[in-house]
């Protein structure tokens, strides 16, 4: 067996025993190693980062309830043009996507990463991005002009917010353009958001990647509880753990599909859906744009993915910015 596949079997020998020792020697008989092996494989994983400790006597044993179905799936054949590349670590799964982007890997790749030491938002912002998380960026290369790109993070936001609802039975909310939110007795929170990358010319997209952070069983650092939350906080049952390929291989089907008729027909056959999904219509926002502040009312979504927004009896369309209350 690789050194790879030696280290995945002695996590996975983890999986449905939470916070429960394994024994060297039943690993060692399980893997047909040697117990000094197994203890040199565990040290290698500890500084990795995975949350494993040792007891001398007891073994090895996670020390946080851990969701196993991306490592166990990460190998696994995907439906349609995906290909996913896995890791337990990263900087930000957008360095190696969009890497492959600039040396012309056909698009379908997808990086997944348990976490990322330097996740980004938007704007150079920092993205949080603990254990537990869906953490993941995604090659396309669609047959589109550049200025319809904007549409398809919107496109994207709406296909996560189905799976969510198929696969949890949360109701989440689309906030313009780029965020997923949910309306809790503390007000709205986050709960996923999208970084859209791209190059292209006018009338071409060379690349886009899309990265889609979604918190799932994470916790969120006390920095952002009053502005953000998980899915599984949202569930509120103790010890649940969401299996998160269910997520993602939910959310491949559907987006595979929209894409290709996102292709075809642009944003417009999205666009009503979209707006059903907004979480304020029809009420004042404020928004920051590159050009200043705006106030106004949120009317809907063009075709390209502006936000309509009425101001002082005027109609704008924003192609950029973000609402700030
Ligand atoms: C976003 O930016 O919402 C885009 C997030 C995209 C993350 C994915 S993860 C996979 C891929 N690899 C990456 O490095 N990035 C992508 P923005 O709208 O700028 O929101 C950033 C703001 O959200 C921060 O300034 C914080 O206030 C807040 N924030 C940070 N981490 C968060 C988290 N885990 N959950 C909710 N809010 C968070």
């Amino acid at each position: 067996m690789s050194t790879v596949n030696t280290r995945k079997q002695i996590l996975l020998a983890f999986e449905g025993r939470p916070l429960c020792f394994v024994s060297g020697i039943s690993l060692a008989r399980q893997l047909g190693i040697t117990r000094t092996s197994v203890w040199k494989h565990v040290e290698a994983l500890k500084a990795e980062g995975w949350p494993v400790v040792s007891k001398r006597g007891e073994g090895y044993r996670f020390t946080q309830p851990f969701d196993f179905s991306l490592l166990r799936s990460s190998q696994f054949p995907l439906p349609y043009f995906w290909k996913v590349r896995y890791e337990f670590d990263t900087v930000s799964t957008q360095v190696p996507a969009k890497e492959a982007a600039e040396s012309g890997l056909s698009e379908g790749h997808l990086w997944l990463a348990e976490r990322q030491t330097a996740g980004r938002g938007r704007l150079d912002r920092t993205w949080e991005s603990p254990l537990g998380g869906l953490w993941m960026s995604f090659l396309l290369r669609p047959q589109i002009a550049a200025g319809r790109v904007p549409s398809l993070t919107l496109v994207t936001a709406l296909i996560l917010q189905e799976t969510v609802k198929e696969i949890c039975g949360l109701d989440l909310r689309l906030k313009w353009p780029n965020d997923l939110v949910i309306e809790t007795a503390a007000g709205w929170k986050k709960v996923g958001g999208i970084l859209t990358e791209m190059s292209g010319e006018t009338d071409r997209t060379r690349w886009v990647v899309m990265g889609v952070g979604m918190n799932v069983n994470n916790t969120m650092p006390k920095s952002l509880r009053h502005i953000a939350t998980s899915l599984v906080s949202l569930k509120d049952r103790v010890g649940l753990i969401i299996p998160r390929v269910a997520l993602l291989t939910d959310f491949l089907q559907r987006f595979h599909s929209a894409y290709l008729r996102f292709q075809k027909q642009g944003f417009e056959p999205f666009r009503p859906h979209y707006w059903q999904m907004y979480s304020r219509p029809d009420e004042p926002v404020s928004l920051r744009t590159s050009q200043g502040v705006l106030r106004g009312i949120a009317r809907g979504v063009d075709a390209y993915g502006a936000l309509v927004v009425e101001s002082h009896k005027q109609i704008q369309y924003l192609r950029e910015g973000e609402i700030v209350s």
